[in-house]
């Protein structure tokens, strides 16, 4: 008896763990962090390829844009209808969204109801299943009392793979889990609805936004937490979602802030890239699903094919002789007859459950068989989370890499079956993220309700932006002018052109500059040349010899107080830039024939003689208008008392661009200035002795007798208001580079003030006059191409060239200064 009792102890020794024969019979399954860590690098490496315009066509994870730029600041609000679909349920909600209030604060409402989609739906025509889509939402509307007729906006999120040219459009790129609908490859998803809508009728609705079910999830639960830039779905399907760098998503022009991508991470490993990893029970679980050869990493992660995975491991082992004692029932033979909710229930609960489940499938399992059972349930699902965290780890570890840190603060919002019934899934999913990355804070934000309100909230930003955009683009229309207002100015500007020839005190000024040749290319010598026009004055040395010019220059500022003190002062200063110039090219001693550019409306009597009418361009020095400004000019050289100048020719700089490019070209007769102001010199007919001379039109004064009042708009008036002359120069001030600025900063004041840009936030640099250079709008808009279409539409029957003055107006004036001499010596 004795002996029995010890061969049963031994026996019952030798006898295995039955824990242990699983392990190793589903050692491929078992991923260590090794082999987690090295998946996560070949997952970084897949979203690489996807985001590349190269790579892209052929990567199996698509990373698709979804023309979701921002996660929710709280300031979104509306009332919405939404569509889920896609998940394992159909619902159609109401969501309404509440300014300014949390989710947890009572800021979002929702009502829903779930309808079933008949199987032959799923995998019918897509006419069909949006037929049914829509008769749903019609009868939610009934069932709720919401008047059909009235509009409503909706928010469709669809979790399946689309190409998204704009919010409102999704191309299907493909079906899966257990839709597999005919007749939509490529298309509109959100043409099909809105075409299904019309045929059911009745309905008044407005599709403004679809997005996939990760960016709704991320959307949700981004509006309580500002750190949420991932969306995580872990349910019938997998997908991720995360906010990246414009920058580097190559399919969507610029640069500049962030999008949404839809990684489609379902898709990874169809291009053989975890075929090392891949079992067979992956591979049989492939060959009888919908879609063979796709979706491989959803397929050994997901909650439609966890139960199915668990299926085939049991019958295999019992096949084998290591489970019911070899014995198999039809049940186990059963595609779906072990669900991912039963491998959940098997892993909770000590061994009931299990026992409960292997006897349903007509099984009769010894507790060991239990035991086995429920292991080869908790390592088929642990293997789903350890994936899902590898997974994560390189989502992860590419947003850190765009922020450039060590480690990120970061928040995952996510949704899911799989991960909300299962009861050990989340704790085991969040604790190897965290090793996996132990340098950053990971928060995993479940979505209570759903993904619907996140999918109203990117309807409610759609919104949002569509009706500022229209507001900017009223406020903007200002600046439109037609064909009819153009024409009008060109007949208002010809009238002031006429009048101004005609008579004095015009607001055309047409003032004559005494220049009646333009170069004939024999000019010889040294001359110099002065510029004064904006905020820089310019002393160059221009030297002529056969058909060449060689310059020398340079450059000085004016300092705001010498702009506005008084005019000795200024004529001082120029003076002593002079003498400097001079001292620097050593020619202190020769007293040079010089040209002097001064580019303010000045009457001239001669062509070294010239009063000033007014200043313009931010200068008011005192005693200046009504003065001469060469006798200025002489004085202060005399005042200085070590050089001396021949001051030949006083010139606008409008002439001096005419005659500097003349220089080159022969037919030049118009100088026109676009930059810090806008003056236009041209040769005209004028009583002389000679047949034609320059005419500085001064043509920014145009204007000033209120002919442009019907284009002027208030932001114009704004600037003018201003502006050191007010009431003067009026079209300089819609066209002159020193304004154009200041305008834009006027829109950019007003608009964020309306609360259409910057969240309504005006900050001090922008209320600061000036800030906005004009540099910074041709860095933005290319505003000379323009000018030529332009001028060729209204001026058909002209053929014009435009030739860009390369050495500006100084060497016009030398030029001058030469021409005039060459008359003076004969
Ligand atoms: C709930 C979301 C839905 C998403 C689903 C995924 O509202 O958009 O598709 O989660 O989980 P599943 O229902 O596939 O388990
Ligand atoms: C789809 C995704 C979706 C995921 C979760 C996958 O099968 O391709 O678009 O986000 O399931 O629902």
């Amino acid at each position: 008896m004795l002996a029995v009792h010890l061969v049963s102890f031994f026996f019952s020794k030798l006898q295995e763990d039955p824990t242990k024969k699983v392990d190793r019979f589903l050692h491929a399954m078992r991923l260590h962090d090794d082999r987690l860590s090295d998946i996560s690098k070949r997952f970084l490496a897949e979203m690489k390829k996807g985001l590349s315009a190269e790579s892209t066509a052929a990567a199996a994870v698509k990373m698709l844009p979804t023309q979701v730029r921002s996660t929710p600041d709280g300031s979104e609000k509306g009332e919405f209808l939404a569509l889920d679909l896609g998940g394992s349920n159909f619902k159609v909600l109401r969501v309404k969204v509440r300014e300014d209030v949390g989710i947890k604060k009572g800021g979002v409402e929702m009502e829903e109801k779930t309808y079933p989609i008949p199987n032959e739906l799923q995998a019918g025509k897509a006419a069909e299943l949006f037929d049914h889509v829509s008769e749903s939402l019609k009868d939610f509307l009934h069932e709720k009392n919401i008047s059909p007729s009235n509009k409503h906006l909706l928010a469709f999120t669809f979790s399946f793979p689309c190409e998204h040219p704009s919010l409102d459009q999704g191309l299907s790129v493909s079906w899966g889990k257990n839709y597999r609908v005919r007749g939509l490859q490529g298309k509109d998803v959100v043409q099909a609805l809105k075409e299904a809508i019309g045929r059911t009728g009745d309905m008044d609705v407005e599709v403004l936004a679809m997005v996939n079910d990760t960016v709704a999830t991320m959307m949700t639960c981004g509006f309580d937490d500002q750190c949420c830039e991932v969306g995580l779905i872990i349910g019938t399907g997998t997908n991720v979602c995360y906010m990246e760098e414009l920058r580097h998503i190559d399919l969507v022009e610029g640069d500049e802030g962030r999008m949404c991508v839809n990684t489609e991470w379902g898709g990874f490993g169809d291009d053989g890239a975890l075929d090392d990893f891949i079992t067979e029970f992956d591979r049989d679980v492939d060959a009888a699903s919908l879609n063979p050869g796709q979706q491989t990493f959803e397929k050994m992660v997901s909650g439609m094919y966890l139960g199915e995975l668990v299926r085939l491991v049991v019958l295999k082992m019992a096949k084998l002789g290591l489970l019911f004692d070899g014995r198999v029932s039809d049940a186990l033979r059963t595609k779906g007859n072990i669900t991912t909710a039963d491998v959940a229930a098997m892993e909770e609960n000590g061994l009931k459950n299990t026992k409960d489940i292997l006897t349903r499938l007509h099984l009769s399992p010894s507790s060991d068989d239990c035991i086995a059972v429920q292991h080869v349930s908790t390592i088929v699902s642990f293997r789903s989370s350890n994936l899902v965290a590898a997974g994560l780890a390189a989502i992860l570890t590419r947003i850190r890499q765009n922020r450039n840190l060590r480690g990120v603060k970061i928040t995952v919002g996510v949704d899911g079956t799989l991960y909300k019934t299962h009861p050990q899934y989340p704790k085991r999913l969040h604790k190897v993220v965290r090793r996996l990355l132990p340098d950053c804070q990971v928060r995993f934000a479940l979505s209570e309700s759903g993904s619907s309100k996140g999918a109203a909230l990117v309807a409610a930003v759609a919104q949002r932006l569509t009706s500022q955009r229209r507001r900017v683009d009223e406020a903007l229309s200002l600046f439109r002018l037609n064909q009819q207002q153009l024409q009008l100015v060109k007949s208002r500007m010809r009238e002031g052109l006429e009048a101004g020839l005609r008579g004095k005190g015009c607001t055309v000024k047409m003032l004559p500059s005494f220049v009646y040749h333009t170069p004939d290319g024999t000019e010889n010598g040294n001359y110099l040349a002065l510029d004064l026009g904006g905020t820089n004055f310019r002393a160059m040395l221009v030297r002529f010899k056969r058909h060449k010019s060689q310059l020398y220059h340079k450059i000085y500022t004016i300092p705001l107080e010498i702009m506005q003190g008084t005019g000795e002062e200024l004529f001082d200063h120029l003076a002593q830039c002079v003498c400097d110039f001079l001292d620097y090219m050593g020619l202190k001693k020769a007293c040079l024939p010089a040209g002097f550019t001064f580019s303010f409306p000045c009457e001239q009597s001669g062509i070294n003689k010239g009063t000033l009418v007014s200043w313009t361009k931010g200068f008011k020095a005192t005693d200046c208008v009504g003065q001469d400004v060469v006798f200025m000019l002489r004085d202060a050289i005399k005042r200085r008392n070590e050089f001396d100048l021949d001051i030949v020719a006083l010139v606008n700089d409008t002439v001096g661009t005419m005659m500097s490019c003349a220089y080159e070209d022969p037919q030049c007769e118009i100088g026109m200035i676009a930059g810090m102001s806008h003056y236009l010199g041209e040769k005209s007919n004028v009583e002389a002795d000679e047949s034609k001379m320059c005419i500085n039109t001064e043509w920014g004064g145009l204007g000033d007798d209120h002919s442009l009042d019907d284009i002027i708009n208030p932001y114009d008036a704004e600037v003018d208001i201003h502006s050191v002359n007010q009431g003067k120069q009026r079209f300089e001030k819609m066209t002159g580079g020193m304004y154009l600025g200041e305008i834009v900063r006027q829109v950019l004041l007003d608009l964020t003030r309306r609360g259409l840009l910057f969240k309504g936030h005006v900050t001090e640099p922008l209320k600061t006059p000036g800030i906005f250079e004009t540099k910074y709008l041709s860095q933005i808009e290319s505003f000379s191409q323009v000018v030529k279409e332009t001028v060729r539409v209204m001026a058909p029957q002209c053929d014009v060239t435009f030739l860009p003055s390369e050495e500006g107006s100084g060497k016009g004036a030398a030029l001058i200064a030469a021409v005039v001499q060459s008359i003076n010596n004969i």
